[in-house]
């Protein structure tokens, strides 16, 4: 493109910006689309040299990865971390070494914020409560409004923003009504199998379910399948909600198989270069910065299906 190649005239190799990566892992469409922005943006022609580490979940091995960052002495850091807490040490050694650390999708959770320079990511609360206004709405739009209502709900992994925003989100936003409760809530640590051995747990629980909440589509997409697997009717015998918004999950609700998914875009590289970029000038950036994000119900699938990145 155009871009990269003006980028690369004002980059000679020799000047490239070394920039640490640590990933969470790869765990679901959203991550693999949000390693896939970062890998694309941060490249040699945009003026960069990208060290990529996959953490497989573990926070341990996003705190051996920021320590090899250090010894290498990378530019900058980025962490996509696993968990909110349990930063303070490495970072600390990582601001001893100078270097500025930009946190991306999740957030950290430091007494001391200038143990960070930036972050940049989803408002998971946000995402929490827009989830619950879609399905109340719908519900009354079923004439279910007023019927007691059961919930279940797939969390992600415990501890991570994306768990406690979305988690806080839906249970604030449900409190507001007396006839909507949640039975079931347990984590499928946001992949597809256990997503579907956590719902093949609460089918067999024996609770009535008349709607899941799926904190994100790759759970999302094994809980259907354990639906089916039972002989229930996946968006009509259970409703569907989940988040992320992936391509799978267009696909999905143009099945007819999920109601909704509220929105969580994953392309961070572009911001992420453009920050590390300025810090590297010097520039002073904004401490936080959300990323835009909508709610795509079943019936706009179709046509929205073809604009979609991810
Ligand atoms: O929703 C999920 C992924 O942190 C926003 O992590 C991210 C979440 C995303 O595994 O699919």
């Amino acid at each position: 493109t155009p871009a990269q190649e003006e980028a690369k005239e004002e980059a000679p190799a020799n000047d490239l910006i070394t920039v640490g990566f640590s990933q969470v892992g790869a765990e679901s469409d959203w991550r693999v689309a949000n390693t896939n922005s970062m890998k694309e943006t941060l490249s040699e022609a945009n003026g960069f040299k990208l060290i990529f580490a996959d953490a497989q979940q573990k926070q341990e091995n996003q705190i051996k990865a920021v320590r090899d960052f250090i010894s290498q002495e990378v530019d900058v850091i980025v962490i996509a971390p696993v968990t909110e807490t349990g930063w303070e040490t490495v970072l600390g050694e990582a601001k001893d070494a100078g270097i500025p650390v930009i946190i991306v999708d999740r957030m950290i959770n430091v007494t001391d914020q200038s143990l960070y320079t930036c972050w940049v990511g989803s408002d998971f609360y946000q995402e929490g409560v827009d989830a619950v206004k879609w399905l109340t709405e719908y519900m009354n739009g079923l004439g279910r409004g007023s019927e007691n209502l059961n919930v279940a709900v797939l969390q992600g992994t415990i501890g991570s923003s994306a768990e406690i925003g979305r988690t806080k989100g839906v249970r604030d936003e449900l409190s507001k009504y007396s006839n909507y409760k949640i039975v079931l809530e347990q984590t499928g640590e946001f992949t597809q199998a256990k997503g579907q051995e956590v719902m093949e747990s609460f089918l067999k629980s024996g609770e009535k379910i008349d709607i899941l909440i799926a904190q994100n589509d790759n759970m999302a997409f094994g809980a259907i399948d354990a639906l089916k697997a039972v002989g229930k009717v996946p968006a009509k015998d259970v409703i569907i909600v989940s988040f992320d918004a992936v391509k799978a999950a267009f696909e999905s609700m143009i099945a007819g198989d999920m109601n909704v998914s509220v929105e969580c875009n994953p392309l961070h590289g572009p911001r992420v270069a453009e920050l590390a970029k300025a810090i590297m000038e010097g520039k002073t950036v904004e401490k936080i910065q959300y990323v835009e994000e909508g709610v795509y119900p079943a019936e706009t699938a179709a046509e929205i299906m073809p604009q979609r990145q991810y």
